[in-house]
């Protein structure tokens, strides 16, 4: 019941956003995959002979790179490497329902094809042509929903771009004629020439109103009345919640929302950060995040020659495979009702309630407490071997067989009857 009271109580709060009413798919997508790729990704946390750590995007704020000088990347900039369709098939094979990349970072250099600034892949590199273009082909061939990171107020190219106060003075910018120039036009381009997006993700807001933000709201939405915008949009708008850099909520959040997590320590590419979490850390994670109601969006940051690290690689594979077997515990589940517990999580639908087991309990013996509801079958999903239960009092006590961890967590299912508490 202590659960319950909590549940309230974050109900009350909830995300606090009027939903989107083509919020279901986010709902359900439970997996999604972040790419941060950019001239940073080229640098790879180095600069001048230096290695820099952290976020391997941030690195022109790091090393306080004058803009003009840092702009000179663009000139050897050439991601030979890059192939839209194995980057779309490893999200596939990965599980994943929905991917958004950066078209343009804090550094204001747009990785498409845009008028509004020549800065950009197509104009200011040998490489010469749209990455952009052709992701969001092969995303929708795989069916997996596609979307735009753009850092909306920072930008450290332009002299009235938030943020950048090494190269100019803060205090003199025109953030108005900054977003007039080029961060309206861009998004505008964004939505209008890359076909339906799923979502339009903005980050770290700033220098508009409440009215303004609603007014460019509005007006993006007109352009893609389908896609969900981040709640980085700013003065709490947006179509769903983005909870903190690595966070995610203590208790049950109900709503659309998400967790956004990096697979090293960073979002951009960083030779020296082989920090990678391991198919057991990503499904673990992903378990923890679903079992509160959110998604996880997973962040990779392929290098400047376009290839995405052989980690990343590797590690989401592994997590596609358990997903193939265990994606009903995932995919379509809503918060576990039975708050987290010293073995796992758990998430549920009508009817089932899914036992995340991240370690299985020396002798086997799991207790599900406070499991009001009368069961009809316990089992273990994937080859349904069935589990000796009996119910204790309120709580529900499992004999689980021995299984060979085979994977991160297994999953096993208490079929129920009676509404979900
Ligand atoms: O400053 C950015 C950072 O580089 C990265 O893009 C993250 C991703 O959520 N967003 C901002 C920090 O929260």
């Amino acid at each position: 019941s202590s659960y319950a009271q909590v549940m309230e109580e974050m109900w009350d709060k909830g995300t606090g956003l009027k939903e989107h009413p083509n919020v279901g798919w986010f709902k359900d997508a439970k997996f999604g995959l972040f790419i941060h790729w950019g001239l940073y990704s080229k640098l790879a946390g180095k600069w001048n002979g230096k290695n820099y750590y952290g976020s391997g995007e941030w690195i022109m704020n790091q090393a306080k790179i004058p803009a003009a000088e840092y702009a000179k990347v663009a000139s050897t900039f050439n991601p030979v490497n890059f192939n839209a369709d194995e980057w779309a098939q490893l999200a596939s094979d990965a599980g994943i329902k929905y991917l958004v990349i950066t078209a343009k970072h804090h550094e204001g250099f747009a990785m498409f094809d845009s008028k509004a600034s020549d800065f950009n892949i197509v104009k200011a590199t040998p490489y010469g042509k749209d990455p952009m273009k052709a992701l969001a082909t092969a995303t929708a061939k795989k069916n997996i929903r596609f979307g735009f990171y753009y850092s909306q107020f920072v930008d450290w190219h332009e002299p009235n771009g938030g943020r950048n106060s090494w190269d100019f003075d803060e205090s003199k910018k025109n953030y108005a004629s900054y977003y007039s120039q080029k961060a309206i036009p861009q998004l505008k381009e964004l939505l209008t020439n890359y076909g339906p997006l799923g979502i339009v993700w903005f980050d770290l807001p700033g220098g508009l109103t409440k009215e303004e933000t609603q007014k460019l709201v509005d007006s993006l939405h007109a352009l893609q009345p389908q896609s969900l915008f981040s709640s980085r949009v700013g003065q709490g708008l947006g179509d769903y919640k983005d909870f903190g850099d690595s966070e995610i909520p203590d208790a049950p959040v109900k709503g659309a929302w998400e967790s956004i997590y990096t697979h090293n320590d960073s979002w951009g590419y960083i030779e020296h950060d082989l920090n990678f979490k391991s198919p057991a850390a990503i499904i673990q994670l992903l378990a923890k995040v679903a079992s509160k109601g959110g998604n996880l969006m997973l962040n990779v940051g392929p290098d400047g020659n376009g290839r995405i690290p052989y980690h990343s690689v590797k590690y989401l594979r592994e997590t596609g495979k358990w997903l193939k077997k265990n994606g009903e515990a995932i995919y379509g589940t809503t918060y576990g009702f039975i708050p987290q517990q010293p073995w796992g999580v758990t998430t549920a639908k009508p009817g089932k309630l899914f036992l995340h087991v991240f370690s299985r309990p020396g002798n086997g013996k799991l207790l599900v407490p406070g499991f009001s509801n009368a069961v009809k079958a316990v089992y273990a999903l994937g080859n349904r071997q069935s589990v000796s239960w009996k119910k204790a009092g309120n709580d529900l006590e499992l004999q689980l067989p021995a299984f060979a961890q085979d994977a991160p967590n297994t999953v096993f299912v208490v079929e129920y009857t009676g509404a979900q508490p």
